[in-house]
């Protein structure tokens, strides 16, 4: 199968998997008595929309392997590509019912990869409307997914704006490094605060009006929350493909290759001119 088959059978199976998804919700907003190998409590939905993705992914010829937030290890089977997906970002969410998502990435490299093996990365916006927002072949595309998993596109190339708006930075402030803390400080100043709890959400506030959204690296926590491959990599290429750009403080996440497969990193994306002199704020 060749990339493109490849990227749309892929793109195909999480787009019909999102309205299961979505439908499945309720009644799934308890815990589960385990926790993900992140070490965070699972609520029923994350193992159901793990589950669920398993099964079609592995279904695809060519995917090789499927890697989760929800899982130690990879699932392995036959092909080429492997799958790196969050099945449910931002799930704490669910007991607020406010929005979260499903992020994906399609690799062409045995996990953990580097950023730079990307073939394709997108996510799902389980919000008033359900959405899927696609970064491949250096385009960024935003559809709205049917309830039987078709997809109309409503936005051919998506882009983000020229003037910035909308800034979000998790992490308690206490914890926070001095560099960063006044940095946040300028910030401030200049744009308007957007945080909701699933970076999904949030990064797509800054797709849609410009700013930066960030997870950074805090006093108890150096590598801060989100995990580099299930999050940082599909994000920063979906931003970058848009003309933003992404960071861990220092560099593009897309440069990165974790040694491990939940390796958490500190996390910037949003327009270029904010995480430029964010990254000179953290020199
Ligand atoms: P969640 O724990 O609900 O899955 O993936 C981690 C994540 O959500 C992100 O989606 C979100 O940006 C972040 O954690 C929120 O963390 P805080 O509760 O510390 O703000």
């Amino acid at each position: 199968m060749s990339d493109v088959n490849a990227i749309d059978a892929v793109v195909d199976a999480v787009a019909s998997t999102a309205p299961d998804i979505r439908d499945g919700l309720v009644g799934r907003r308890v815990y589960e008595s385990g926790a993900n190998p992140s070490g965070e409590r699972q609520l029923a939905a994350d193992v159901y929309a793990d589950e669920l993705l398993e099964e079609r992914l592995l279904e695809i010829d060519s995917v090789a392997g499927y890697a989760s937030e929800e899982r130690e290890s990879v699932v392995r089977d036959e092909g080429s590509y492997c799958v790196a997906a969050d099945p449910l970002d931002g799930s704490s969410n669910l007991k607020s019912n406010n929005t979260m998502g499903t992020l994906f990435g399609v690799y062409d490299e045995s996990l953990p990869a580097s950023g730079e093996n990307l073939l394709a990365s997108g996510f799902v916006l389980y919000g008033p409307i359900t959405t899927m927002v696609l970064a491949r072949g250096g385009t960024v595309t935003e559809s709205v997914i049917d309830a039987d998993g078709s997809r109309t596109v409503v936005t051919e190339e998506l882009t983000l704006p020229d003037e910035p708006t909308v800034y979000g930075f998790g992490g308690r402030v206490p914890q926070w490094h001095d560099e960063f803390a006044a940095y946040v400080e300028e910030v401030e100043s200049e744009l308007k605060l957007r945080y909701g709890g699933a970076m999904i959400g949030d990064v797509n506030q800054v797709l849609t009006y410009g700013g930066i959204f960030g997870y950074p690296g805090l006093r108890d926590h150096p590598d801060g929350k989100l995990r580099s491959l299930f999050e940082g990599h599909p994000i920063a290429h979906i931003v970058e493909t848009a003309g933003g750009a992404s960071s861990n403080g220092r560099r593009s996440l897309l440069t990165v290759a974790p040694d491990r497969l939940h390796e958490r990193t500190p996390l910037f994306v949003g327009s270029e001119e904010y995480i430029n002199r964010l990254e000179a704020a953290l020199k």
